[in-house]
């Protein structure tokens, strides 16, 4: 059996990217971006609704504020990742529109003293807004700096009181065919399940998303949240939120159920330690286009080694990967 069960659908082959075919998509991103900003405004963001201001405070937990230049809001909400709404770049942004973000409701459930289901307009009272300047390195190689808006994923996990069991959390993305054309395909076991440990969920950059841009969050990013973890790839950082589960084990992680030799649980930004297929040494800031474009360096942790590198103490990073 492949590992990937549907190799047209999988993150790309570094070696299969011609210079050719870099300068395609750069174009075809051009020509997407100059499309959505052809259109009014709102409809660049998807739902149905209008582009809804979302006020925060700039954070001060250390290393929320990268000083990287942030990423174009139209490169940040026209190139995604979101493969319920299709696997194409462009999907989300096409597609996401239809998402019902209201009514909302988190389910927060197992190794915990005080369960609940949360309401939308619960959760974003529960706890003051922080802007948050993050990087995001996708494991395909490519990265953007985001403006996220949101609070510590910490900040949850404590009114829920997890119990002395609780070691692990699992994060699971909504699943509803009826609103999301990309769960006809198989490409991910549906609903898309991500997870932590614990103590890296109680990290005060493991962040809960509801904005980026001073903005409620647009549909293709994961409205109305998600979880951010910038020091690990992309794929860990679960969009459209239903239900947030503590649980003993390691829980299972879409990723690395498709492909368990490619993507593990810890999934860790780290340029020793390459994909099986391609380089994680380096990375194409999406916005620095054009065939002479520097590639940068990735950072170990993603540049937050600082604040996380002691989560990590004493473990094998390539066999933990
Ligand atoms: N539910 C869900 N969450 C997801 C994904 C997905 O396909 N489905 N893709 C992941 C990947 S691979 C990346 S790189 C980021 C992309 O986030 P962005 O599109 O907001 O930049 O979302 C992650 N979260
Ligand atoms: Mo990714």
């Amino acid at each position: 059996m492949l590992p990937i069960r549907d190799r047209g659908f999988a993150h790309p082959i570094a070696s299969e990217i011609t210079p050719h075919d870099a300068f395609r998509e750069g174009r075809r991103r051009l020509l997407a971006s100059a499309a959505a900003l052809a259109l009014p405004a709102h409809a660049a963001a998807a739902g149905p609704g209008k582009r809804t201001p979302l006020a925060a405070t700039r954070s001060n937990v250390a290393g929320a504020v990268v000083m990287d230049r942030p990423t174009s809001y139209a490169d940040i909400t026209g190139y995604n990742n979101f493969y319920e709404f299709g696997t194409d770049k462009g999907d989300p942004a096409r597609h996401a529109a239809a998402l019902r973000t209201r009514p909302w409701t988190v389910t927060v459930e197992g190794e915990v003293r005080r369960g609940a289901t949360f309401d939308l307009d619960r959760l974003l009272a529960l706890a003051p807004m922080e802007e948050r300047i993050y990087r995001l390195r996708c494991v395909e190689g490519w990265s953007m700096v985001i403006p996220w808006i949101g609070y510590s994923l910490a900040e949850l996990v404590r009114r829920v009181e997890p119990t002395g069991n609780a070691r692990y959390v699992q994060f699971v993305t909504l699943a509803d065919g009826a609103q999301m054309p990309g769960l006809r395909s198989s490409v991910l076991d549906w609903p898309y399940v991500e997870g932590l440990r614990l103590d890296e969920a109680m990290h005060p950059l493991a962040l809960l998303a509801f904005g980026l841009y001073g903005e409620v969050l647009p549909n293709q990013n994961g409205a109305p949240l998600r979880l951010v973890v910038p020091w690990k790839y992309g794929f860990k950082s679960t969009k459209s939120i239903v239900r947030i589960r503590f649980v003993e084990r390691q829980p299972p992680t879409s990723w690395s159920r498709a492909a368990p030799q490619e993507y593990g649980f810890y999934a860790n930004v780290n340029p020793q330690v390459d994909h099986p297929r391609w380089s994680q040494a380096d990375e194409r800031r999406i916005g620095e286009d054009g065939l002479f474009a520097r590639r940068r360096p990735t950072l170990m942790f993603n540049g937050y080694a600082a604040q996380v590198a002691s989560l990590y103490a004493g473990m094998d990073l390539r066999r933990a990967f």
